[in-house]
């Protein structure tokens, strides 16, 4: 069984961060290490969360596991919270790294144009750091363009995602995934470049008409756990694209609209069988 670490936060209630990843990453057949970096009574799109800081305890715990001798097949990043946070988590990344170590970074700092509520963008520009020793990253239009500097477009054309793509390969991404891509009307999914080829890449599946909090991580955890599971570039791209889609329109039918997360847990089942 492949074992990945995950490093990201606890947002104790709103289905998001590690929340999210353990268990998809578990029903994907990996065994799943996790790395908490803060505990929030909520994500922070909830007004009044609370938030413990749990940045000084990455390198005792990660040093423990260098001195017991643990390995990675994978390490996947997600939302993390303050720059010197990023600092250790790309030293932990060198820590356990070797050829064969996949390193997968999603910069999870914002959407729709704007950054979450705890984050400037001094701190956008610092992700682009992490960004840089992954060898994918999979940020969404919004932090896309904020790790690269280019405008953020609501609407553009194909040549536009290219053009974050490039930047985002420029600055020393393998492979970046620019997620929420519409490249036709009714369209959604998510395109890529791989820089070692020269080759762009995409998936596109039908846009399920409704907007919810942590599809992103939903879309990465399952990008991250097919990856290592061994499936290709298109194979991964449609595996995530596939999965949150068909998590987006059963959340749908939830009568108690929760906008604050998918149920992700009514779709495991299909999820498995996505991977046989
Ligand atoms: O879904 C990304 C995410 C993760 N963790 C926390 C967040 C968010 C997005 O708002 O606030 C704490």
């Amino acid at each position: 069984m492949k074992r990945i670490l995950t490093i990201q936060d606890i947002s104790c209630f709103g289905k998001c961060s590690l929340t999210v990843a353990l268990p998809i990453l578990s029903a994907m057949g990996i065994e799943t290490v996790i790395l908490p970096t803060a505990v929030l009574s909520t994500h922070t799109l909830f007004r009044g969360f609370t938030c413990k800081d749990l940045s000084d305890q990455l390198v005792p715990i990660t040093s423990h596991w260098k001195e017991e001798g643990i390995t990675f097949d994978a390490i996947y990043t997600g939302y993390l919270g303050t720059e010197e946070e990023i600092d250790t988590v790309i030293g932990i990344i060198e820590t356990f790294r070797n050829e064969n170590t996949l390193v997968i970074v999603d910069p999870a700092m914002g959407d729709n144009g704007r950054l979450y509520a705890a984050f400037d963008e001094h701190y956008a520009r610092k992700n682009a750091d992490l960004c840089a020793v992954a060898d994918i990253a999979d940020p969404n239009i919004t932090e896309a363009a904020f790790l690269t500097g280019l405008p953020y477009r609501e609407t553009y054309t194909e040549e536009y995602i290219r053009e974050l793509l490039l930047a985002l390969a420029g600055t020393g991404t393998k492979m970046p995934i620019v997620t929420g891509v519409s490249l036709e009307e009714g369209k959604t999914g998510a395109m890529g470049y791989d820089a070692e080829k020269k080759e762009f890449f995409h998936y596109q599946n039908d846009r399920v008409p409704a907007v919810y909090h942590g599809t992103g991580d939903i879309f990465s955890s399952v990008l991250a756990g097919a990856f290592v599971r061994g499936k290709d570039r298109t194979e991964a791209l449609k595996t995530a694209a596939d999965y949150t889609a068909l998590t987006i329109a059963e959340t749908l039918k939830n009568p108690g609209n929760p906008w604050y997360g998918v149920d992700f847990e009514q779709t495991i089942p299909a999820l498995v069988r996505m991977m046989e």
